[in-house]
């Protein structure tokens, strides 16, 4: 017998922003090994652990590969899609002719943001399926730099990006790329960048309660009081005005009103010295204005903030001050400052929200049911979600969507939507995994496995410090002709218009999408749909790239762009560098950049009160790390080896008080619950500060992860109060709230102690 020949195929990364070039080596149906890619121009052969794991991802016996239906008995039946859409449309009907749609929602996760089909189409599902709202962790995640964007750029999308290949301080706030490898900064081999800042001499400083793996490698650490970041920025604004450091550039002459709302801003600023805010902060005032001046007269810096400055008491005060720094110090829209990307291909995600008037900060449209969580950019707090499902009354939630998700692991209060789920009449999910979410589902739908997928980012190459087009083939078909998942979202919104899932014309919904689509980028639709003999995903590609600052436009510019140019390329093209272009990018109402928009500066009231308010013995924060990928990479053999990471990390002075060791099982309480995990003194975290990892708490009957069930680790979300959140953007407060942590059966052995 013939050894079957190995055959190397290029396919870029689609598991976090980093967007590395991998070469997948396949003998017949299996996956060999994955390396990195040297030639991929983007990633230069950068790579880490989870990179090489699509293979066992692609190969695990636990992933689904057909569609699986709920059995009275409660086990999961797999079955063919015919028969899936026909349970479907059963469970579905009764819903909405009962209960109208009102009581039909949807929770989109994650890896939408990463997948060809789901980042594209999941519009459809949400915006004609006629579902009021939807819920997603982007509350547990960016909506403060959402809300700062919405008001002071004019789309919620335009996310400035630190051009950190060209600068020569980065000051990271509330990030740690050493695990999450960069967020809303997609930039290849982040860390090499960051060592490569100090090779040419310049400096990188890390603002964390944390010395994390990239506070090791910087040039400073500051620790910071958990949620006091607005406090310490506003007192680093404080100092550019009060030492005469105010220079905009030519940024100045973007911003409404000018010179006035220059100065206006530091009017709000003056009261807030280093010297007023350094017992809340913990940083030195000295330390403060010292950095403010080095930000200010640093030709080349970019000052970074990221989810820690998102997910917590003032995540958007806090978000929007980092921006008003950069923008101060003459560090945005130029080389080495904060930039916007200009992404080959425009991304599906940056449609304009069709009821959201331009500039106006007009939130709080409709209020939550229960809770009467005002809404934000269409969004209320993820933590609403189980009691919309368990409170009985008009518009309760009877039937659920999820998308990619594990809000039972992710969302703040996960307990409860874990208890409250079998509540529902329908739920019917999209993953590849019967996970903590989904084992409540009626139906699963599987998405095919990144091996079986084509891959071309979509939303990440609008965060991404360069501008390319990368595209990979499927690396496998996927098994008995499976479709995509966008056929299934298509035929999912069908059944919400009460047609039969088996039935929708799925190929009419989807030349109407790209129709809409081609028009808003200025190309008639009915006139490019007659370059393509399909539809679908890759159809959309090639309008986002033909159509796009590089593209072709169908012939217009013949040398231009388009997917068949890209395929040409494997290892990807790249287009440069970012460039200045805020005259592009602003879409306010006056066409201006709104510096201080007051939705956000009336916060400052609240930044206020936090000043009289005594710091708790103990607050709690998260953490990542590089072989996690929020919950859903722990039933990879490879990435679960080594020792427990979901532990609860505590100062070793913290731990002597409580009279707590090393490896001790502790119990950590907050308003909202308990949970035991073992402790790990670290000197590296603060005093008063503790610290768990998201994402576990694995185990749970009927799921099917069967390496993640050996190592469960606990849910860090049954101790996030829901209650908690970042007031003016819903967004989850799951850093900096209190806790009390004590040793499991404490008073038990205490008491051992003092009789003997
Ligand atoms: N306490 C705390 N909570 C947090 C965070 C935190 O820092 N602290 N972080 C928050 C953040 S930033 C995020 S983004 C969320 C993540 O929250 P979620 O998106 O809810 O959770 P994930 O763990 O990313 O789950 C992704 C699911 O998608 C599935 N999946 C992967 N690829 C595909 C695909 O191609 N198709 C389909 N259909 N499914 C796929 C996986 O199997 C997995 O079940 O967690 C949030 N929760
Ligand atoms: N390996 C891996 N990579 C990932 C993910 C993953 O789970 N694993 N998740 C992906 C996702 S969905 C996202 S959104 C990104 C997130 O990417 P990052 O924003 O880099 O997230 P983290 O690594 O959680 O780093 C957040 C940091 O904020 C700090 N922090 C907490 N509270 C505060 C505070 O109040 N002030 C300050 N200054 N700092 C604070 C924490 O100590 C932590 O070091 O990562 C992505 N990449
Ligand atoms: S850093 Fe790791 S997970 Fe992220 S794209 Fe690269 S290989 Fe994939
Ligand atoms: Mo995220």
């Amino acid at each position: 017998m013939t050894e079957l020949p190995l055959i190397v195929h290029k396919r870029t990364c689609p598991l976090c922003e980093a967007m590395c070039g991998l070469k997948v080596h396949v003998r017949g149906d299996q996956v060999e090994k994955i390396t990195a890619d040297p030639d991929d121009v983007w990633s230069r052969g950068h790579i880490c652990p989870k990179g090489t794991t699509l293979g066992t991802l692609h190969h695990d016996p636990d992933r689904l590969r057909r569609p699986v239906v709920k059995q009275p008995d409660g086990t999961f039946k797999e079955v063919s899609y015919a028969e899936a859409y026909a349970r479907v449309d059963e469970l579905l009907g009764p819903v909405i002719a009962e209960h109208g749609i009102e009581a039909v929602t949807a929770y989109v996760g994650n890896p939408l943001a990463h997948a060809l089909d789901l980042s594209r189409y999941v519009g459809i599902l949400i915006g004609m399926s006629g579902i009021p709202m939807i819920y997603s962790p982007g509350v547990v995640d960016q909506w403060p730099k959402n809300v700062g964007a919405h008001l002071m750029y004019g789309g919620m999308w335009k996310i400035p990006v630190p051009d950190l290949q060209r600068t020569d301080l980065f000051v990271v706030m509330g990030a740690n790329p050493q695990a999450s490898q960069g967020s809303l900064m997609a930039c290849p081999d982040v860390m090499g960048e960051i060592g490569a800042i100090q090779k040419r001499g310049g400096r990188v400083v890390v603002v964390d309660p944390r010395r994390t793996g990239t506070a090791a490698k910087a040039s400073e650490w500051i620790p910071i009081v958990p949620g006091t970041d607005a406090a310490f920025l506003l007192a680093m604004v404080q100092v550019l005005y009060a030492d005469g450091l105010v220079d905009l550039g030519h940024v100045l002459g973007h911003v409404e009103g000018g010179q006035d709302a220059v100065d206006a801003l530091g009017r709000l600023a003056e009261p807030w010295t280093p010297e007023r805010v350094e017992s809340l902060t913990g940083v030195p005032a000295e330390r403060t204005r010292a950095l403010a001046r080095e930000l200010a007269t640093t030709p080349r810096a970019a000052l970074y903030g990221r989810i820690g400055l998102c997910n917590q008491e003032f995540g958007t005060l806090a978000s929007w001050l980092v921006d008003v720094v950069n923008i101060l110090t003459g560090h945005f829209d130029v080389e080495g400052g904060l930039m916007f990307p200009l992404p080959a291909a425009w991304t599906v995600s940056d449609l304009p929200m069709p009821d959201l008037e331009k500039g106006v900060p007009n939130f709080g449209r409709w209020r939550s049911r229960v809770r009467g969580a005002p809404e934000v950019l269409g969004h209320v707090p993820v933590s609403c979600l189980h009691e919309e499902i368990s409170t009985p009354g008009k518009g309760q939630i009877k039937a659920l969507f999820t998308v990619a998700g594990n809000p039972v692991l992710s969302s703040p209060e996960g307990d409860r939507l874990d208890a409250a789920l079998p509540q529902l009449d329908a739920m019917i999910s999209l993953d590849l995994w019967i996970n903590e979410t989904t084992r409540h589902a009626d139906v699963i739908f599987p998405g095919l496995s990144a091996l079986e997928s084509d891959h071309h980012d979509d939303m990440i190459w609008m965060f991404a410090v360069r501008s390319g087009a990368k595209f990979s083939p499927a690396v496998f078909e996927p098994v008995e002709d499976r479709p995509g998942e966008w056929d299934t979202l298509i035929r999912l919104a069908g059944a919400c218009l009460g047609t039969p899932m088996a039935d929708f014309d799925v190929a009419a919904i989807d030349d109407g999408f790209f129709d809409v689509l081609a028009m808003a980028h200025g190309i008639d639709g009915e006139a490019a749909r007659r370059h393509y003999t399909e539809g679908g995903p890759l159809r959309l590609l090639d309008l986002q790239i033909r159509s796009g600052p590089f593209g072709d436009r169908y012939g217009e510019n013949p040398d231009g762009l388009t997917l068949a140019k890209v395929r040409e390329h494997p290892d990807g093209i790249d287009l440069g560098p970012m460039v200045p272009r805020l005259a592009d990018v602003i879409d306010t109402e006056s066409g201006r950049l709104v510096l201080a928009p007051p939705y956000i500066t009336a916060d400052l009231a609240r930044l206020e009160r936090r000043l009289g308010r005594p710091r708790p013995e103990l607050v709690l924060v998260n953490r990542r790390h590089l072989r996690s990928n929020n919950s859903w990479l722990h039933n990879v053999p490879q990435l679960m080896k080594g020792s427990n990471r979901c532990t609860l990390l505590m100062h070793p002075a913290d731990a002597a008080e409580r009279g707590l060791a090393d490896g001790d099982l502790v119990c950590v309480t907050s308003e909202s619950g308990a949970i035991e995990i073992p402790l790990e003194i670290d000197d590296g975290i603060m005093t008063g500060v503790v610290c768990t990892p998201h994402g576990w708490g694995h185990g749970a009957d009927g799921a099917r992860l069967s390496v993640a069930g050996g190592a469960p680790g606990v849910n860090t979300n049954a101790i996030s109060p829901g209650r908690l959140v970042d007031e003016i953007s819903g967004n989850a407060m799951v850093n900096g709230f209190e806790v009390s942590v004590a040793a499991v059966g404490d008073k038990f052995s205490r008491s051992v102690a003092t009789s003997g």
